[in-house]
């Protein structure tokens, strides 16, 4: 078989043995019809939105905090009671897994991996290579030879550790930045000054090394609007996953972060243009770090949530209608714990509500957009 050939049988073998393992972790869960349209219509009382991803084979994550670091119980709960994916939103940062050069700590990863296994969830790798959240003696290497050394001592160490308790990788996290002007809108990070826009290529090939297995994914954000600048990004991302391909680098999928803003205005021609040419090329599609900032609108708390609501349909109507993802994950799970509220301040004072759940952990019109799409039944019903 040749090479180009042989790497797409090996991702389709990768793809039915998740969809394999997505039915047995759902097997016996309650599958009823997603809610309605009816203004009656009781969240509450709806089955959870692990339970509808059986159908569809699409499942539902969210990210947090590892169980031994989370006091927050009941939220710990929910994760169990509504997603069938755990991601990580810190627990495998290099900072976290190795502060200091060879001195490995998994431990609130391996609490992760503990907690996925007793409630027959899943856990995503995130992440393996970032620009970011590294400690100083990653930040501050200086040479091609320190900084190789480091990522395959890294990769090896943490990948084999993982092997067989994670179901997909972030590989590479968010490796465009336009505002770097950087040759090919590549972000300055230290990797790259290190090993030149190599290191990408290097880490994927590290990582299949050691887990022929589990699926590899590319991570980025920030191409779902109109204008300039996430138009640019489209264009950095589909060269880099154009040139991957060529290079026959193993990449299975691309993570669509999908941090979205409830006040902009998706493009819809580019961003699906954008999505057909990544299927093309023969990558899957992940939703993986989903919010909707409502940072910038107006109204009650209600209409704001009904505006969040619509935005994220009109976002997964797009992706949907060019391709099913493998997963949906939100970047948290209720409004009481969310990155957005550190970063973001309404000019009226009120909180940020991005995620499914508001801060009482009620369910909210974002649940039941999810719970659609989770379904497979992507239509609006009439
Ligand atoms: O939500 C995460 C926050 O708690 C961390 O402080 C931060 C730095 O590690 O990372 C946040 O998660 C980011 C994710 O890893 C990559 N995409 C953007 C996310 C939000 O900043």
């Amino acid at each position: 078989m040749p090479q180009n050939k042989q790497a797409t049988a090996a991702r389709l073998t990768r793809r039915s043995a998740i969809l394999g393992l997505a039915g047995t972790a759902l097997a016996g869960a309650t599958l009823r019809s997603p809610p309605g349209a009816r203004a009656d219509f009781n969240l509450e009382l709806e089955p959870p939105l692990r339970s509808r991803t059986r159908a569809s084979g699409i499942r539902y994550g969210c990210a947090g905090a590892a169980p031994i670091v989370q006091p927050d119980r009941i939220l710990l709960e929910k994760f169990a009671i509504e997603a069938n994916i755990f991601s990580p939103e810190g627990a495998l940062k290099w900072i976290q897994t190795e502060p200091l050069p060879g001195k490995f700590d998994f431990a609130e990863g391996d609490s992760i991996a503990a907690f996925a296994a007793r409630n027959d969830m899943l856990m995503h790798g995130h992440t393996l290579v970032w620009y970011t959240a590294n400690p100083d003696w990653v930040a501050n290497l200086r040479t091609g030879q320190a900084a190789q050394a480091a990522l395959e001592r890294h990769i090896n160490v943490e990948v084999s550790h993982y092997r067989r308790k994670i179901w997909a990788w972030d590989v590479v996290n968010e490796a465009i930045e336009p505002d770097d002007r950087l040759a090919e809108d590549y972000r300055d990070s230290v990797w790259l000054r290190c090993l030149g826009a190599g290191y990408i290529d290097l880490a994927f090939r590290l990582t299949r090394a050691v887990d022929p297995q589990v699926p590899l994914c590319l991570s980025e954000y920030g191409i779902e609007y109109v204008g300039p600048k996430p138009r640019r990004r489209r264009a950095a991302l589909l060269a880099l996953l154009r040139k991957l391909r060529e290079q026959n680098t193993p990449v299975d999928c691309l993570s669509l972060q999908s941090h979205l803003e409830a006040h902009q205005t998706f493009d819809r021609a580019e961003l699906t243009g954008f999505l057909r040419e990544v299927v093309k090329l023969g990558y899957h599609l992940m939703i993986t770090e989903l919010d909707v900032n409502d940072c910038r609108i107006g109204g009650s708390p209600d209409q704001r949530d009904r505006a969040t609501a619509r935005h994220l349909a009109e976002y997964l109507d797009i992706v949907f209608a060019v391709a099913k993802p493998l997963s949906i994950a939100t970047w948290g799970l209720s409004d009481r714990s969310t990155w957005l509220r550190q970063y973001w301040k309404r000019a009226d004072g009120s909180p940020l509500r991005p995620l499914p759940l508001d801060a009482d952990l009620k369910r909210k019109p974002m649940w039941a957009v999810l719970a659609r799409y989770l379904a497979g039944q992507e239509r609006q019903p009439t």
